[in-house]
């Protein structure tokens, strides 16, 4: 449905060049569909932060930070657009404010089950709508959709936020994540259509 609330708007609203709106929310990602664990899991925030120290959130340790809503579309790097989704969650600002980067920090690492994992440069992650999304038009992520956790970074192609997230690593030089790795581009922003690495070199 959320697909048409767009169109009942009157306006159809824009997507990104090369882009096919589809209706409702389709499922997309390489393997299964990790188990939640809540006695294991937790979210751990590493690599060169300003303190030198790591620090980790339990699942119930989620609920005291801030949140937020967003509404944006999904874009995924294969073509489809799924428009309206409300997402509601952590903002990414607010994880850096509680966890600093050193200032040398460029990048950062999300890190997903599995060893999934996608790049950011830290003002992507930084940007005000990028959100630690823990639920999606009013309910709890499904468990295909990257229950309990999932990054959501709107301004950029979907393989830009991991589902089933466990990590952030600040990084002080770029490193490729998964699909970047396997022929996706560094960045990915659909509105320049940045899918694929070979053009990085144009
Ligand atoms: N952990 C994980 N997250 C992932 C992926 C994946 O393979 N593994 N695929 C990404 C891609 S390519 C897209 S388009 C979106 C799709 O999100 P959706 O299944 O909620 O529509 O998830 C992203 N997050
Ligand atoms: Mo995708």
């Amino acid at each position: 449905m959320a697909g048409e609330r767009s169109g009942t708007a009157g306006t159809p609203r824009h997507i990104p060049p090369g882009q096919r709106r589809v209706s409702g929310w389709p499922v997309s990602h390489y393997g299964p569909v990790p188990r939640f664990r809540p006695e294991r899991w937790n979210l751990r925030v590493h690599g060169t932060t300003a303190s030198g120290a790591e620090h980790s959130w339990t699942f119930d340790e989620l609920s005291g930070l801030p949140y937020a809503t967003v509404t944006a579309d999904l874009h995924c790097a294969t073509g489809p657009t799924s428009t309206g989704h409300e997402w509601y969650g952590i903002p990414a600002t607010a994880v850096v404010d509680l966890v600093p980067p050193a200032p040398e920090v460029t990048h950062v690492m999300a890190w997903a089950e599995y060893g999934y994992a996608a790049n950011l440069r830290l003002a992507d992650f930084t940007a005000p709508e990028t959100l630690l999304a823990t639920h999606h038009n009013g309910e709890h992520l499904t468990a295909e959709h990257g229950f309990p956790l999932r990054l959501v970074v709107p301004h950029l192609y979907g393989y830009k936020s991991p589902k089933w997230l466990r990590a952030i690593e600040y990084l002080t030089e770029d490193r490729r994540g998964f699909w970047e790795e396997r022929g996706y581009h560094n960045i990915g922003d659909p509105w320049k259509e940045q899918r694929y690495a070979h053009q990085e070199h144009e």
